[in-house]
């Protein structure tokens, strides 16, 4: 039987890359991203989310900004408000600005991370009506405090974990993705922490690590190509999983949930 689905969403913002993607910033030696091929992947990327019932706002590229096809990191949406981030990173903290506009579309109540506060979207990982918040070179201290607060007053609980040490990782969900039915996927690194203790976790092996950025979407869950024992215990477990080749975005410390905003 299919796992329960918990939030159905009916929208996304993307936003196609720009040529200049590859100018972006990354942590990983994996060589320079060839741009027909991150075009075809993102447009492939597009196209699942549409299989998934999903309705998309796809923004123009922004060649002011290289890692802003990342749009994740710009703002954390929950069904009633939106929360803007204000990115760790100096080169991405206007791609906030760029955005502003659209989320004002769909928002009428809209929270901010102000200085010297830092919040990057991807150290935010929602869990049912719980939010864990990673404190990363990309989130900080006060980012995590004035985002937990705003939280709080939606409704929502919130907890930490620090990532400052784990040197593998760029942001808390390229280690761990909420999958509904009470269920984290986990890199091995991760599974020890307290903080997921009432959690099932669905543990994944340290060669299949990237692959744990896994995004469930509805009646699916969008993962990695390439990662074989993942997708084996997520058919396992009851879920239905859609395989994207990810290979480009990877170059540049991308994930699947980096791609887009849901809601
Ligand atoms: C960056 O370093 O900011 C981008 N090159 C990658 C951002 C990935 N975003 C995410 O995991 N949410």
């Amino acid at each position: 039987m299919q796992p329960e689905v918990q939030d159905l969403f009916t929208h996304a913002i993307l936003r196609i890359p720009d040529a200049n993607f590859a100018d972006g910033l990354t942590t990983v030696d994996l060589g320079v991203p060839h741009f027909d091929q991150v075009l075809e992947q993102h447009a492939r990327y597009c196209e699942a989310l549409r299989e998934c019932g999903l309705k998309l706002t796809i923004l123009d590229a922004d060649a002011r900004h290289p890692d802003s096809t990342f749009v994740e990191d710009t703002a954390i949406l929950t069904p009633h408000s939106a929360i803007l981030c204000r990115p760790g990173a100096p080169s991405r903290a206007r791609e906030v600005a760029a955005i502003r506009p659209v989320i004002k579309r769909f928002y009428s109540r809209i929270f901010t991370i102000e200085a010297p506060g830092t919040v990057d979207g991807g150290d935010i990982c929602e869990a049912g009506d719980h939010f864990f918040i990673g404190l990363s070179l990309r989130t900080n201290e006060e980012g995590a405090r004035q985002l937990s607060a705003h939280l709080q007053t939606l409704g929502y609980t919130a907890s930490t974990i620090d990532l400052r040490k784990m040197t593998r990782i760029l942001h808390l969900k390229s280690g761990i993705s909420y999958i509904g039915d009470k269920t984290l996927v986990v890199m091995e690194e991760m599974a020890a922490s307290r903080r997921l203790a009432h959690f099932n976790l669905l543990r994944v092996s340290p060669e299949e690590s990237y692959a744990a950025n896994c995004v469930r979407v509805n009646d699916r869950v969008l993962v990695a190509e390439g990662f074989p024992h993942l997708r084996d215990h997520l058919v396992a477990r009851g879920f239905n999983p859609l395989v994207l080749n990810m290979s480009e975005f990877r170059k540049m410390d991308g994930g699947l949930s980096c791609l887009s905003l849901r809601f």
